[in-house]
């Protein structure tokens, strides 16, 4: 075992348990159909059974689950509880920004608003297949708005609300969008943010005004359909509350194919664009599910709480589609964990009695510098299972995750995951898997993982000298939760997952597996930089630099950081006749900011005279990266540059910046 093995399993339940996940995980991986069959029935309310369990190959791209199967998410998730005798229990409990702004909402309190928002998007003329986008504050209307697209059958995209008009409008327009919904206001640590203004900004961008038909908007703090808007109407304006308000409780659900689009969820990668990726129903439907109940042992009375936002995948699978689908109650928060203090998290926990707390290492990081006796000073005593996921998570904060939140008595899981795998792929089981800090341990059910060689694409057969298996992550066969396309551009996506290892599904990540099989992700393969556990496509970043007059040429890079694990380091070449100046350098990361979001704002910003390029014209990342990392001894060959004085130059000005 590794030095930093610990062994202990919370709650210890024997080497037997492990020795059952390892036998149901071969069984899972060898017999897929048989597995996931019996699971699809088990775990969901179908209304027409499926013909067959798997079709079609990551070779072709033609990837389908569950074909002919007819089912609704929002039924599995709303209806099916209140069948089932949770009619009363408690399905949601919100807690905005501010810690006494507290509702709870019954399943069949859920089902009915559900409906009601169902039936008033209906009356407007959304349709099945229609892409409805969602630019929403952390409310429960959010839930409700994507459970209601769910049960007609619309697809819905939602997007950040910490995402400018601009990155907004790119989404309406991509994903030629006729219907968006909105909020008046957003609120977090005491301030507001002017959603509805936004989208009216976000309208005015490229072909959105004609892309898009109606705004819905949902008003913050609106008490009754007959007081004034909060907000100024415009021609497309839609208020949501009174609309919603006159509608019936009750609305059927639309009866999908199983491999009917759920929705889109946009994502960085390397190049280009953001990617609207595509879940279907019932593949997506069962894999939340089940990853859900299984990775965090759900059981009855348990309160679950995972405090991602919903415009990330995390919010999808685990605030809303997991939890409802297993019956659980789920825990939806709207502030940040320091506000009002860096007790916020703790004093939720203890007021609420969560059973389970999920959240990313770059909040533990944060939560860690003020030190341990936030934590201390509530009781915690509830907890049971502490989930981690974004990023790898350093030895040193999952260690106070474990020992000073967890007390050393409950699970820490790192599930490994993607907004392409739908729900976890990699995570340990609490009581089953021995948990090792720093690694996401073993593949879940179904999941075939490998460790490829990135120049051969074989699997590595040969551990390396320290006995590891370092190489491309990749999953040998389709699971049910995995990403269909990417909407309206499927050579996209074959591009990115499907061909560049043949027969493989690449995750664009590198690990490192050790004798024991505990997967170690090194991190992104690809130019993705993960700020707090924000995928952010260094492409994206240059292309709101260069929007900027002054930029002739960017190019961006990640340098580490202990908080939010990575920050976003640009070099910037200006054009003929403009001059570094302090007030240049704010612009350009007000340009940032205004293109994407305040959250991709670079921390560094090096205005160059020019940038490392080879005479074939590319630039030459690697060399960036290593200079702001302080990696100057190994820069490895720069003989291709076209001008190698470049690096002594670019090496003395960040060393003046630093
Ligand atoms: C769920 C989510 C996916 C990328 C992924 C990887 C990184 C996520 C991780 C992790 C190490 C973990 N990542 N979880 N790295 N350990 N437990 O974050 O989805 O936003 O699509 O990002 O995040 O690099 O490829 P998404």
């Amino acid at each position: 075992m590794a030095a930093n093995t610990i062994a202990k399993v919370f709650p210890p339940k024997g080497d037997l348990v492990l020795e059952q996940y390892k036998a149901k995980h071969k069984d899972s991986i060898t017999d897929p159909n048989g597995f996931w069959e019996k699971a699809a029935y088990e775990h969901l309310d179908w209304f027409e059974p499926f013909e067959e369990v798997l079709e079609g190959s990551f070779e072709h791209g033609d990837v389908r689950w569950f074909s002919g199967g007819q089912l609704n998410l929002s039924y599995n998730a709303l209806d099916r509880q209140v069948r089932s005798e949770k009619a009363n229990e408690i399905a949601l409990v919100w807690e905005g920004d501010e810690p006494d702004d507290i509702r709870k909402l019954s399943y069949a309190d859920l089902l009915r608003k559900v409906c009601q928002i169902s039936n008033a998007l209906t009356a407007t003329g959304v349709k099945k297949g229609d892409v409805v986008t969602i630019y929403m504050p952390m409310i429960p209307e959010l839930a409700m708005t994507m459970l209601a697209c769910c049960r007609i059958g619309a697809i819905h995209s939602v997007v950040f609300a910490g995402f400018s008009a601009e990155a907004l409008g790119q989404r309406i327009s991509a994903a030629k969008s006729k219907f968006l919904i909105t909020a008046d206001i957003g609120k977090r640590g005491g301030k507001s943010i002017p959603l509805k203004k936004i989208v009216n900004d976000a309208l005015t961008k490229g072909d959105c005004d004609e892309v898009c038909q109606h705004v819905f908007v949902w008003e913050r703090f609106h008490k009754g359909s007959e007081s004034e808007p909060t907000f100024e109407m415009g021609p497309k304006d839609i208020r949501m509350d009174p609309l919603v308000a006159v509608q019936r409780p009750y609305c059927p659900p639309a009866r999908m194919d199983a491999e009917d689009s759920l929705f889109i969820l946009y994502t960085s990668g390397s190049t280009g664009m953001p990617k609207g990726l595509l879940h279907s129903t019932g593949g997506y439907a069962l894999y939340a599910k089940m990853t859900t109940q299984i990775t965090f042992d759900l059981h009855p009375g348990d309160l679950f709480a995972c405090v991602a936002d919903c415009g990330w995948i995390t919010g999808h699978t685990y605030v809303v589609y997991g939890p409802l689908l297993n019956g659980s109650t789920t825990f939806m928060f709207e502030s940040t964990p320091v506000y009002p203090d860096e007790g916020r998290y703790w004093d939720m926990v203890q007021r609420h009695k969560i059973t389970q707390f999920y959240t990313a290492p770059t909040a533990i990081r944060l939560l860690m510098r003020y030190g341990d006796l936030a934590p201390q000073k509530y009781d915690l005593s509830s907890l049971k299972v502490l989930g981690t996921v974004g990023e790898p998570i350093n030895p040193e904060a999952w260690r106070w995750y474990y020992e000073v939140v967890g007390k050393s008595q409950c699970s820490i899981v790192d599930t490994y995951w993607q907004t392409e795998t739908g729900g976890h792929v990699i995570t340990n089981l609490p009581g089953v898997t021995p948990m090792k800090p720093g690694s996401c341990t073993l593949p879940f059910y179904g999941i075939d993982t490998v460790v490829l060689d990135p120049h051969t694409g074989k699997e590595l057969t040969e551990p390396d000298d320290s006995g590891n298996f370092e190489g491309v992550m990749a999953i040998k066969q389709p699971w049910p939760g995995m990403a269909r396309t990417c909407l309206g551009d499927h050579e996209r996506y074959m591009t990115v997952y499907l061909k560049p290892y043949p027969g493989y599904y690449f995750t664009g990540d590198t690990v490192s597996r050790d004798s024991e099989g505990y997967h170690f992700i090194i991190g992104r393969m690809d130019d993705v930089i993960n700020v707090s556990g924000h995928r952010i496509g260094t492409a994206e970043v240059e292309s709101a630099l260069v929007a900027h007059p002054a930029v002739a040429q960017a190019a961006v890079v990640g340098q580490p950081h202990d908080i939010k694990g990575q920050a976003i380091c640009a070099f910037c070449m200006l054009t003929v006749g403009y001059e570094e100046s302090p007030e240049l350098v704010k612009e350009l990361r007000m340009s940032v900011r205004t293109e994407i979001g305040a959250f991709c704002t670079p921390d560094l910003i090096v205005v160059t005279p020019s940038l490392p390029m080879t005479r074939s014209g590319k630039i030459m990342r690697r060399i960036l990266r290593k200079i702001v990392c302080g990696e100057t001894d190994s820069l490895g060959d720069t003989s291709t540059l076209a001008d190698p004085s470049i690096v002594q130059t670019l090496i003395d000005k960040v060393t003046s910046l630093k």
